[in-house]
């Protein structure tokens, strides 16, 4: 938790120096970035083989704040893209993986992102990724500066 928090200071950091830039919307922006609380947590990327370009991303994320905030995707350095998926049972009883626009967190609730359920597709993965290691990914909410955390790849 205590990673989440320095990150997210870190985006409010970032939003307070582009401020005098957006200073005539300030007051406008001002509630919507420093309002909503987000804690992340147990987050994580499949190892998956060298010939794999494509994996996926798990975590939890509680909102504390008492306002829905959205997520509406993520971006990452070893990736050429990445979206929201979820899997979603088809006509025939399988299981497939569908995209979303967007995932919702009410106010004072947890989501889940894991196997068989919500995750974060990356694909075109742009190096082979090492069991153990970290790698960053930075989760973008509607009223939020991202949260940019370290997801250690495990199998
Ligand atoms: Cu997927």
């Amino acid at each position: 938790m205590t990673c989440v928090r320095f990150f997210n200071r870190r985006g409010v950091l970032l939003a307070l120096l582009a401020l005098p830039l957006l200073a005539p919307v300030a007051p406008a922006l001002a509630g919507e970035i420093d309002e909503p609380e987000l804690l992340i947590d147990n987050m994580w990327v499949r190892a998956v083989p060298p010939v794999s370009s494509t994996t996926a991303g798990y975590f939890t994320v509680t909102n504390t704040s008492d306002e829905t905030v959205t997520l509406l995707g993520f971006s990452t350095d070893i990736a050429g893209a990445g979206e929201l998926h979820t899997m979603a049972a088809q006509e025939d009883g399988t299981r497939r993986m569908q995209r979303l626009r967007n995932v919702p967190i009410p106010a004072g609730e947890t989501v889940e992102f894991a196997p068989g359920g919500h995750h974060l597709m990356l694909f075109r993965l742009v190096r082979p990724l090492e069991e153990g290691e970290q790698v960053e990914l930075c989760l973008e909410f509607d009223a939020t500066a991202p949260y940019c955390l370290p997801f250690e790849v495990r199998r």
